[in-house]
């Protein structure tokens, strides 16, 4: 895909270019890093706005749970929501992708709401490197409030 395919994606709104654009900054492919800091320089200079909420706690402790229902309340007023749930796996092993799907099944389901788990890769601080980056993308995509759960954190953690 080129360039201007993702950015065309993202301003119509696709949600499966939008996944396709995580992908691509998610990539570690030296051909994909070019591309990448393009589109996400060419989305910074948009200045979509949105409201960024983080959500932290223990492993277990009921985020995926509370961030469903207030997923849902977000939605009815009126907003699109887009939730970036960072997992502890790697790539490798795709992580909790079927577990945090299912513990936000009604939200799944809804066309308002864009649910994506990213492997933090033992990155420490509850986030990972691009969780800024996918901000970026949801907001060029339409999403006007943008939840980040955090993998289970300890006492330390603080960055998102
Ligand atoms: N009793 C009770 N159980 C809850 C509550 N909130 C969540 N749970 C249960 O606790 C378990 C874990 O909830 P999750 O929402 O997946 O917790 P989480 O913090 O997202 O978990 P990780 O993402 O794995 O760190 C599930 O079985 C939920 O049904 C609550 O308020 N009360
Ligand atoms: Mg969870």
């Amino acid at each position: 895909m080129n360039l201007i395919d993702y950015i065309k994606g993202l301003q119509k709104n696709d949600r499966s270019i939008l996944s396709k654009s995580i992908t691509l900054i998610e990539s570690s492919l030296t051909k994909d890093k070019e591309k990448s800091v393009k589109l996400i320089n060419h989305c910074l200079k948009q200045k979509h706005k949105s409201l960024r909420i983080g959500i932290t706690g223990t492993p277990g402790v009921g985020k995926s749970t509370f961030i469903e229902a207030l997923g849902q309340k977000i939605i009815n007023d009126g907003n699109k929501v887009a939730v970036l749930a960072i997992d502890p796996s790697s790539h490798i092993s795709n992580g909790s992708i079927l577990g945090d799907k299912t513990r936000m099944q009604q939200l799944s389901n809804s066309t308002n709401a864009f649910i994506r788990p990213s492997p933090s890769e033992g990155h420490l601080g509850g986030v990972t490197y691009n969780t800024k980056d996918l901000i970026t993308l949801c907001e060029a995509a339409g999403y006007n409030v943008i939840i980040i759960e955090t993998v289970g954190v300890g006492q330390s953690e603080f960055l998102v």
